[in-house]
């Protein structure tokens, strides 16, 4: 039998976890033989509440479930860790203005990245999903020199998953049959969902879609406003998609992908014009532990626009805080 692999959980008590927690234990991202101990962290406010939540999960009798742990510090979190998921957040409350949230994440992922470079094994992969995902992700590498930079990665994978379907139900094909779609940039509505390479069953997407007026003007826009559509409809913010974004995310990076593109947030190596330091989504191919840019693809003018406005917008999150 394997050794329990120790999972950090940021945001415990809230509603990404309440679906990614029950998954993780169940075995989505390791694997069925692989058993895993769960250390959550939460603010001291919601232990209660994630106590609810473990009381949940060992109701369930996951038989990989080795152990769970629930804290409000963060060292204890962090403490031999092989996988993280930040998902903890400051919300966004009314009156806040964009700075002072980019300002109270920056600090929460201060703290988190300093234990996280104290405590956690040099291996563990990271994965960062509270918003601003890309630059808490920055902030959280730049307060962990210790800690190997190209272990931390923030979530695109939601826009990856939401353009597949999308692509997939106007071209009539099991989203199955899809590959290298690419999803650049920030994690915000700047986000370039990127179809010039995408193939279905092997053959051209945009050739098969056949309507680059589709593309530009519902594609983008739909990918882009998604988010704000599901809260809409559902009353309440994207979660269990969330949750299972961040589950593909770390079992491709963990198990690989056999070829198939998935686009990630990584620090970027200064190509296709991303400076370094920023963390922007890019289109990767996963063998098992390691991801891979997929590197020499060509920008046109379009993909250069797209791509220069969501770096800008990166560049100013990191800024903001920079100037504070
Ligand atoms: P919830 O508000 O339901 O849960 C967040 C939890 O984080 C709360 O229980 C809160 O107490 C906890 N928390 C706050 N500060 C913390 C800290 N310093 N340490 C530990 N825990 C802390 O939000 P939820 O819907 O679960 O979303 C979590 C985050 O994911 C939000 O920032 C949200 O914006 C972000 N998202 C990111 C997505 C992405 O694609 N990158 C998509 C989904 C989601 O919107």
């Amino acid at each position: 039998p394997h050794s329990a692999k120790r999972v950090t959980v940021t945001g415990a008590a809230g509603q990404i976890c309440y679906s990614l927690l029950f998954r993780l234990a169940k075995g989505d991202v390791f694997g069925p033989d692989q058993p895993v101990i769960l250390q959550l962290l939460e603010i001291p406010q919601a232990l209660p509440a994630v106590r609810g939540v473990v009381m949940e999960l060992e109701d369930c009798a996951f038989p990989l479930l080795a152990g769970v742990v629930v804290t409000d510090d963060p060292a204890v979190a962090f403490r031999d860790t092989d996988a993280a998921f930040l998902i903890g957040a400051r919300p966004r409350s009314k009156g806040m203005e964009r700075r002072d949230l980019l300002l109270a994440n920056a600090e929460i992922f201060k703290v988190q990245g300093q234990a996280l470079d104290k405590a956690a094994r040099r291996e563990a992969r990271v994965i960062v999903v509270g918003n601003p995902a890309n630059t808490n992700a920055a902030i959280l590498a730049a307060n962990a020199p210790g800690f190997p930079t190209e272990n931390i990665t923030a979530m695109l994978r939601l826009d990856h998953n939401r353009a597949l379907s999308q692509f997939a139900a106007k071209a009539g094909v099991p989203v199955g049959s899809l590959d290298r779609v690419a999803v650049w940039g920030n994690h915000s509505p700047t986000m370039f969902p990127d179809w010039r390479f995408a193939t279905a069953n092997g053959k051209s997407l945009p050739d098969l879609i056949g309507d680059g007026d589709w593309y530009k003007s519902k594609l983008i826009p739909t990918v882009a406003q998604r988010g704000t559509a599901v809260i809409e409809a559902r009353g309440a913010s994207s979660a269990a998609s969330a949750a299972n974004a961040a589950i593909d995310h770390m079992r491709d990076w963990f198990q690989g992908t056999n070829g198939r593109w998935v686009s990630m947030g990584v620090p970027s190596d200064g190509s296709y014009g991303i400076p370094k330091g920023l963390i922007c989504g890019v289109p990767v191919t996963c063998t098992p532990g390691q991801y891979h840019r997929v590197t020499g693809l060509p920008i046109d003018e379009f993909a250069r626009s797209m791509l220069d406005r969501t770096i800008g917008e990166l560049k100013e999150e990191l800024a903001a805080i920079a100037k504070s």
